[in-house]
Parts: C-alpha cells; structure tokens; sequence
C-alpha cells in the first residue's frame, strides 16, 4: 500500500466517487491523491446532465494541483455489474465529455493576429522536497523563482530530462517548475479591443500555469494544447511584461493517459526511507517538461474561435462543408473565400456555415499515388463585428485539402481509389532533447520518409506535434492520428475515471486535428489488454463517441490480443494487429514466420470481414552488427526478418490487406531493463537517423509498392531523385 501521504505529494486531482444509487446523486469524496479524504459535499443533477458539484470547505481550501474533478463510480455500484452501471452512468459521462468548450486553431499570424513565440531559456526548479510540494507550501509562483531558490537554465522546447548531467534530475517523478518573464508590445498591454491568449503546445504530464502569480490555466495529459485568455491580467496595471510560471507534474496513475503507477519500497534494508519508482506499461521513455512551443498571440476581442471543414467529392466537383464558430459577440458577419494554389479565388460564401462548390477540383492526393500529390486549397475567413468601439475584423486562414476516405470489406479507400499503407511508426525522440519539438529534425525526417518511399506513418503513441501534421498535409503523408492510449492493461485503467478522461483526450485530439486531410484514421489506443472483460464497453464507448466526434473518419486502435479473444475489435473499423514473430517467441527462428503470419491474418479475416493493417513488425538490430548466416541483433537479421514477412503481405494484399507500417522508422529511448540496449533498436534509422541495412531493403520495396499502386495509372515510373522524387 502506497504511504497516502505520499500519494497526495504526486497525485495532482481529487476525484468524485458516485453513489451509484442510480438516481445519480452522487457524494463528493474529495481527496488531493485519489485517496486521502478532505472533505465531501452533496450533489444535485446539472442542467447539462453532468453533476453539478458542490464542495464543502474543506475542499474549496484544497492544496494546489488539487484542482480536477473527474467523475468515477467505484464500490457499491461495481457490485451491482458494470451493465448496470453504465446504463445509468453512460449518459451522463457521455455528456460531460461533449462538453469541451472552444477551438483550438493553430495560432497563425494575419493582418488581425499577431504572435510571439517564448521558446529560448526558462528558469526551471524541480521540487526535489521529499512530498514534492514544496513549491506549493511555499508558493513558488508568487515571486520570481530565482527568489525561492537556484534555478537552473532550461531550454524551451525540450524535455528536461537529458540536457544536464543530474542522474537524479533524469529520472525525476513529481513537480517541477519552469518560468520566463516576457516583454509584450505596447498595443497589446494598452488596447483593450486585443485579446491576448498564452498557449502551450504541450506539457507532459499535467500542468499549472500562473501569470504574473495569478493562476490561470490548467491541464492534464501531454501532447495536446491548451491555452488562456490573459488579456485581463496583462491589461490590467501599468507592466509591459508578464511573468508566466509553469508548474508540471509526470506523475502517472492508473488513470492517467498513458497510465502507470508508483511503487513505494518500503523494505528498509533494501531501500532508503520513502523510496519510490514509477512503473510503466509502455515501452519509451517518460519524458517530461515543456515539450512543444509556448507562444503568445493576439485576436480582436470579438474572434473566430474554430473552424470545421469536411469534404466530399461529387464527379469532379468538390464540396467543402465548413462550420465558423464565432465567440465574443453577438453581431457579426462572415465571408469565406476558397483560393487555389495559385492564389486564384474558387468559390466563396457567407455566413457561420455552408458548402463551397470546386468545380474540376484538385484532389488532395497521398504522395506517390498521384503526379501532383498534396494538393491544398486556402481557406480564408474574414469575421467583421460590430462592437462599443466600431467595426473590427478577424483573419484566418486554414489549409484545406479535398479528398474522401471510405473503408470497404477489404479496401481502404482515399478518393475512391484502393489505398495501400506503406510506411512507418514513429516516435518524437531524439538525443538531448528527448520529446522536445526540434525543425531541424522534422525536416530530416520528413526528407527520410520521402527518400525512402512511405507514403504514411501511424502517430505511435500520442498526439504529435501540429507542425508534424502541417507538414504531412503539405507532402500527401497519410496519417493514422493515435491518442496516448498507451500501456491500458490494469483493470483500473478501464474504470469509469479513465473513460472520462479518455473520452476528453478524443475530444481534444479531434478538436486539433480535424482538419488535416492527411489524417485518414483516429487510433483511440495501442495494445491494451482487449480481451479482458471491461474492455468491450469501453471500447464500444470510445470509438462510437469518436465516430460521433468525427463521421467522415474510420475508427480503429491497435491490438495484439488472441483474434478470438479481443473484446474491442468488433467496434473498429480497419483491424490493426502487432506482431514478432520470431522476435518475442520462436527467437531466431525466421523459418515460421510465413506460417504464422499468414494464419494470423486468415484468423481475423474470417472473422470480421475487415480490412487489416500490419501496424508493427520488427526486430531489434544494433547497427553495425554483421552476422551471416543471421542471428538476432544483427542487420542482416533484421533484413531476413523484414522479407519473411513481405512474402507474406504480397499474397494478403492482394485480397485484404491495406498497409504494412514497420517498427520502427528510428531507434528510440527507453526505460533501462535487460531487454534494451540504451533504448529500443528496432528502428531502420539509428536514433541519430542514420540508415541500417533494412532501411535500403524497404527503400526498393517502398518503390515498388508505389509503382504497382499509383494512380492515375500512367507509363511513368516512380523515381526518388534527391528530395524531390517523382515522376522520370
Ligand atoms: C509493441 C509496442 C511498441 C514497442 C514494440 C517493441 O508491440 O506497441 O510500443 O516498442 O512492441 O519493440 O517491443
């Protein structure tokens, strides 16, 4: 049992425990871990259908970083079968989770909206107090840090776990706290028509932000933005500066996305008092800190908050559905006008929603399906309100590409047409800056992908950064977009609490990713355990609340349980199975791979009837091994390995198999343990993104694919020259 004050020191939300009474008035039991009660309050049903809840004293004076209400219903109701209650709690999770506010649109400059980005060095302070809540008795964000303490110099974006030499610092579990002062222009402090919005591209695992010692905003889950509308606070007094500090905390629970757990040792002679791990079910390293960029920028108070487009193709004509969604006024009008690549205006419109008709419209194409791949549309919308100070307007403009997708028995349709995954999985990893958002490394990896032929990758395993798919939309990279459903195997990752929160991260997720036409398919998960009992309910959740989020995607999540076992799978739309055959059984023996290869891919197909994806195979290599005949570890044994399970998918894609994605594009940083040489070795790049053998093999057979697959069929051939490939 987990020392309960300790579990407060890094546990960061109270939790809400139902009744479960079925008349749904649940009681609070408000604890700052998930266990130590503060207090409890009686609740009444909302209007929304979510509880409204009110909290007795003892609450309200909760700790810092006690601040999340989540909704769970454990104990009695449990007893009564999860059947039961569902059917009362189903509703109303299901509510709660539509109710996320606001868009999330990336923040581009226009004549309206300026930015400034805050990337560079930050002070930074990790809370090695024994609760870790030093920062928060002694109120680190009320004063500059360097008046609590040393800090050190932290870079921004980057995880903070591999700049410095500290052992202890790179394995850190709890609080830690960055801040940066930052000078804003005059118009911004002094114009109170400017709304000025602070926001942060992702903070692993769940943050606090204060300005100016004023606390602001709050989040959980990494890899996912959130912002705060500090216009009030900036405005306010006469500073043309704000101090914005940073509280982040990696500790992960059960319920957490992607879940783990701390092991307390409290056996004294083998460890020192109050010593702890956290254990995790995932196989990357849980970096933390700052990891994408924070920038500030600008809007008219009266604003366009989120745009939603979907798009359909009728002959050559392409229709372009589009939602505005305006917020800070009443009174406003809209005017949308759809340009082409040339600048040229195609169609336009009026009003908060409507259809823009494209005649003879470019298609947005996956590279190396068609001659002129990517091709995307600007979407720009002008907002013109009436306010106290007379008329002002907003500028946006989003990329949109045109294009289907549909999924068949065995097909994995994009504008008709049978698409084939030929690619990789990926992780944001990189020496130094661990998850931290790094251009230089975009942009080689981009080129990598090109030069090697894939035509998409699966975001293994969470959100990437907005910039990756910015820039998959502008190189036709399809996209299997996963949540950080991670590492879902204990029972109590299934619960009610963690629904919920995973609900929210779909939602979010959707939210920021919606409009990329390179994103084909959401991915709710990766390899939980799908055959335990809870998982068919919640999975059925997940997904259909996922579909309803966004009906113009396919749904899947990735599984390598038993086909006859997997509760989950019913539910998706496109079967993706892991696979390592003679890796993690059958070592060294590549001679049954075919076998059982194929007899994997028969078993889910007679099934369900559903298209299947190959979304991992692999082997651990370290580069610069050589051994011949092949042993494990060695390049050429990941190159045997690769081509008994081409054999394979040659036959199976020509009847229902759509995609092949090896594990992995580059070697990636993990947990230390005996099965990992510094890390997982599986990639066909080194982590410093230098090919092994098996990169060369897939390069010819990435080539071939694209040639026997392109579309519209033509005499040429396909041919990568340097970076920019195409067409001889
Ligand atoms: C898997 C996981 C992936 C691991 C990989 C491996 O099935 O999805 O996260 O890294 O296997 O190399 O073991």
């Amino acid at each position: 049992m987990i020392p309960q004050h300790q579990l407060g020191a890094l546990s960061p939300w109270l939790e809400v425990w139902g009744s479960g009474d079925g008349s749904w008035r649940p009681t609070v039991k408000a604890t700052a871990a998930g266990c130590t009660p503060l207090g409890t309050a009686e609740t009444s049903p909302g209007l929304t259908g979510c509880p409204a809840v009110s909290l007795g004293p003892a609450l309200r004076r909760s700790e810092p970083g006690g601040k999340r209400l989540a909704v769970s219903c454990h104990a009695r109701s449990m007893l009564r079968g999860p059947a039961a209650v569902w059917a009362a709690l189903g509703p109303l999770l299901w509510a709660c989770g539509l109710a996320l506010r606001g868009g999330m649109l990336y923040p581009r400059e226009s004549p309206s909206r300026e930015r400034k980005e805050l990337n560079g060095l930050w002070s930074f302070r990790a809370d090695f107090s024994e609760n870790r809540r030093q920062g928060f008795e002694q109120q680190w964000y009320r004063t500059p840090l360097r008046e609590s303490g040393p800090t050190l110099d932290m870079p921004v974006p980057s995880s903070f776990n591999d700049v410095g030499q500290d052992r202890q610092l790179r394995s850190f579990v709890g609080w830690v706290w960055y801040e940066r002062e930052a000078t804003l222009p005059q118009r911004w402090t002094q114009d109170l028509g400017t709304r000025v919005v602070l926001r942060i591209g992702s903070a692993h695992y769940y943050a606090i932000v204060w300005v100016n010692g004023v606390h602001v905003a709050e989040h959980e889950g990494g890899h996912l933005p959130f912002e705060a509308d500090i216009s009030k606070l900036v405005q306010s007094g006469p500073l043309a500066s704000c101090r914005i500090t940073i509280a982040i905390n990696n500790t992960l629970t059960p319920h957490t996305l992607p879940p783990g757990t701390i092991l307390y040792q409290t056996d004294t002679s083998k460890y020192p008092k109050g010593y702890f791990v956290q254990n995790i079910n995932f196989d990357f390293f849980n970096y933390a800190g700052l990891h994408r960029p924070v920038l500030l920028y600008t809007t008219p108070t009266t604003y366009i908050d989120d745009i939603t487009v979907s798009t359909s193709v009728d002959q050559d004509t392409g229709l372009v559905d589009y939602q505005i969604f305006v917020e800070g006024g009443e009174h406003f009008q809209l005017e949308v006008r759809l340009l082409d690549e040339e600048g040229k205006v195609v169609a336009q419109g009026t009003g908060g929603r409507g259809q823009l008709q494209v005649p003879n419209a470019h298609l947005w194409w996956p590279y190396l399906m068609h001659e002129h791949p990517a091709y995307l549309y600007s979407l720009e919308v002008r907002l013109t309100a009436q306010t106290a100070a007379g008329s002002v307007s907003d500028f946006y403009t989003l990329p949109v590409g045109i294009r289907t997708v549909a999924v068949t028995e065995h097909q994995f349709l994009i504008n008709g047409k049978p698409f084939y995954f030929h690619g990789v999985n990926k992780h944001e990893d990189a020496d130094i800056r661990g998850k931290g958002f790094d251009w230089p490394l975009l942009v080689k990896d981009f080129n990598l992908l090109r030069w090697l032929g894939a035509n998409a990758f699966r975001t293994s395993h969470y959100p990437y950064a907005e910039e990756v798919m910015q820039l998959c939309d502008r190189y036709g990279i399809v996209v299997i977009d996963e949540s950080p459903g991670v590492g879902i195997v204990l029972v109590e990752s299934y619960s009610n609490v963690s629904l919920q929160h995973h609900l929210e991260v779909m939602e979010e997720l959707v939210r920021r990713d919606k409009n990329h036409p390179a994103v084909v398919m959401w991915s709710v998960a990766n390899e939980p355990t799908s055959f335990l009992k809870p998982a068919g309910y919640y999975f059925k959740t997940l997904i259909a609340h996922t579909k309803a989020l966004d009906p113009s995607r396919p749904v899947t999540f990735v599984t390598n349980s038993n086909y006859e076992a997997d509760l989950g799978v019913p539910y998706v739309d496109v079967i993706c199975v892991n696979s390592y055959y003679s890796w993690y059984h059958d070592y060294g023996h590549m001679e049954v791979i075919q076998l059982q290869l194929a007899t994997q891919f028969e078993n889910w197909y007679k099934t369900y009837q559903k298209p299947i994806i190959q979304s991992e195979y692999g082997a651990d290599t370290i580069a610069g091994f050589h051994q011949d005949p092949p042993l494990m570890f060695s390049e050429e044994y990941q190159k045997g390995l690769l081509e008994q399970y081409h054999l394979v998918l040659d036959q199976k894609r020509k009847e229902y198999v759509v995609g092949e994605l090896i594990w992995n594009f580059a070697d990636f940083m993990t947990n230390q343990s005996p099965q990992r040489v510094m890390g997982n070795k599986k990639g066909i790049f080194t982590r410093q993104r230098q090919p092994k053998g098996a990169a060369f093999l897939l390069r010819e057979r990435y080539w071939k694919l694209a040639n026997e697959t392109r579309y519209p069929w033509s005499a040429v051939k396909l041919q990568c020259l340097e970076n920019s490939p195409f067409t001889l």
